[in-house]
């Protein structure tokens, strides 16, 4: 074995995004490029020379071949140990868990989220920090000076690490500790929630219905829902991880898992269903003939947290992403706590989590999470909407409609345009931007305009500001809509728009939806003029 110096030289637009670089696979797969990413994130953080990491993914195409070149660069970077999930399997809560309980110096996810995987779709490579949560900006801005500076890698010239056996291997002085990747995990979860209250539900006929889409959650899900709470054998779907997600675009949301979804709106519907994403920080959680949005169920977990023992004392603050619906706040108002509203991401919630400010975070975009990890948790939050339904003895319909008719209900739906052309999309944003100032006092379809500005987050630990993370119109009485350009996408641009209508009930709580949103549709395409300027009849998704 021996330690190369590879010369290399910079790769063009090695910049993370929201969540890490994400590329398409076969970006990923040239020369040098994944290679280059990796030592750029060495070299930001202050080498690997004598350090720890833990490093796993979702299980995606190149995930394994893409571990062994990180497990030997690693080695060539001088690092100490590496705690691998077997097969390079770890669900990305479950990495953020290792990273913790193994005081380890970070750790690399190897993930493209809730984007397709195949040699023609997604692949993604993220850096958590010694806390367990995302690199900050500081990390990621660091990391992408590193990927414009480089000059040469690292990496052992050795055979592969057997990633499949449960052992301690060597590459040079680097320990390689491959692990289950469930265990510690379900453990975690078992610390939190009332396991014995919810071995009773499904004792007592409960039933409901996973689909693991084919992503990494399958062997955590079958774990700790059929093994330690007897759910009956079947109840997970599409278990098994597999390379490109057997064809299935593992985002739960009811287009994407609409399997489930026909299932849970069908004449024989399960009490409970759910579904996660590629990496299984995202949940998406439906009751019989009742769709959850994350917004909302955001708000009922926070409102409902104490009855699982793990938040029995309370939630010291919640924190929600800025196009997250405003439902949470009220919760976090009525029981006196902090609440906070953040850039999307989960890297912006690290710091609130860590100075104790907040308990539970989340993001519309079925993301969930709380303070035992720092990251967001699809398993998690469907385990407390568990642990919620086996005290409360309610439907998930009841339980949405009394938080209702306490709280008021706020109407939210998110309408993506995918893959735009990068400079009309930009153009869109940009043209709304520049009236910003003008707008409020401006009434549009009746709706008056109280408010126009483009986020900007100054974050209450450390003071680092972080500006442009999207446009806000608030109109008088609590309605808004926001729009962003989304940090994740891999194909031209991507411009989401966020609506959202408050009602305060008790009349007015059961209307469709998208009926409710549409004077916020129509004042949108005034203001904004999407459809005009793209030609395109409607949104590509909407959630
Ligand atoms: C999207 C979501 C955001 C989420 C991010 C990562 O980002 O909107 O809320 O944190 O994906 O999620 P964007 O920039 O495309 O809107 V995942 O499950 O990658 O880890
Ligand atoms: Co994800």
């Amino acid at each position: 074995m021996q330690f190369l110096t590879i010369p290399t030289q910079p790769i063009e637009g090695q910049k993370p995004g929201t969540s890490g670089l994400r590329k398409k696979t076969k970006v990923f797969m040239g020369r040098h490029y994944l290679e280059n990413f990796v030592q750029a994130i060495f070299d930001a953080i202050g080498g690997a020379e004598g350090k720890t990491f833990v490093l796993g993914g979702d299980g995606r195409y190149f995930n394994d071949r893409a571990a062994q070149v990180i497990l030997r660069m690693a080695a060539a970077n001088g690092a100490k140990k590496v705690i691998v999930g077997k097969g390079a399997i770890l669900s990305t809560p479950a990495a953020s868990h290792l990273i913790r309980l193994n005081r380890t110096d970070g750790g690399i996810i190897m993930s493209a989220s809730h984007n397709p995987g195949g040699p023609d779709e997604d692949f993604g490579v993220k850096f958590n920090m010694p806390n367990g949560g995302p690199a900050p900006e500081a990390v990621t801005d660091a990391i992408f000076a590193q990927t414009k500076a480089i000059s040469h890698y690292r990496i052992a010239e050795t055979t592969d690490v057997d990633l499949m056996k449960i052992s301690d291997q060597t590459i040079g002085n680097m320990t390689v500790c491959v692990v289950d990747p469930v265990s510690d995990y379900a453990t975690l979860m078992e610390s939190l929630f009332d396991f014995t209250k919810m071995r009773a539900l499904f004792a007592g006929g409960f039933r409901m219905r996973f689909d693991a889409m084919c992503a990494v959650t399958g062997p955590y899900a079958k774990e700790i829902l059929e093994n330690r709470l007897g759910a009956p054998s079947g109840t997970v779907t599409h278990a098994t991880p597999l390379p490109d997600f057997g064809g299935m675009h593992p985002d739960p949301n009811p287009t994407w898992a609409h399997e489930l979804m026909d299932e849970m709106m069908g004449p024989d519907a399960p009490d409970f269903g759910a579904a996660s994403d590629g990496d299984g920080d995202r949940n998406m959680v439906v009751g019989r003939g009742i769709y959850v949005s994350p917004s909302d169920s955001l708000a009922v977990l926070a409102a409902n947290a104490h009855l699982a023992p793990g938040y029995r004392a309370g939630l010291k603050g919640v924190a929600r992403s800025m196009p997250t619906s405003a439902a949470a706040d009220r919760v976090a108002e009525a029981l006196g706590i902090g609440c906070y509203e953040t850039p999307t991401g989960w890297k912006f919630f690290g710091n609130l989590l860590d100075a104790g400010r907040a308990t539970l975070c989340g993001e519309e975009s079925f993301g969930t999470g709380s303070d035992h990890v720092r990251e967001k948790d699809g398993l998690w939050a469907v385990l407390l909407w568990l642990n919620i339904l086996a005290e409360r003895k309610e439907t998930v319909q009841e339980i949405l409609s009394t938080h209702w008719r306490k709280f008021g209900r706020n109407y939210y739906s998110r309408h993506d345009y995918e893959a735009l052309p990068v400079a009309q999309a930009e153009g869109i944003m940009g043209a709304l931007r520049a009236r910003l100032a003008d707008l409020p006092g401006l009434a549009v379809e009746g709706l008056k305009i109280a408010s126009a500005d483009d986020f900007a987050y100054k974050d209450p630990v450390d003071g680092s500001l972080s500006k442009g993370q999207g446009i806000r119109i608030a109109f008088d009485g609590g309605s808004r809509f926001v729009l962003r350009l989304s940090g994740t996408g891999t194909e031209g641009a991507t411009i989401r728009l966020y609506l959202e209508r408050f009602v305060a009930g008790p009349e007015g709580l059961d209307t469709e939806v998208q009926a409710a949103l549409q004077p916020m549709i129509d004042a949108t395409e005034i203001l904004a003029g999407i459809k005009a300027a793209s030609g395109r009849m409607g949104p590509d998704v909407v959630t």
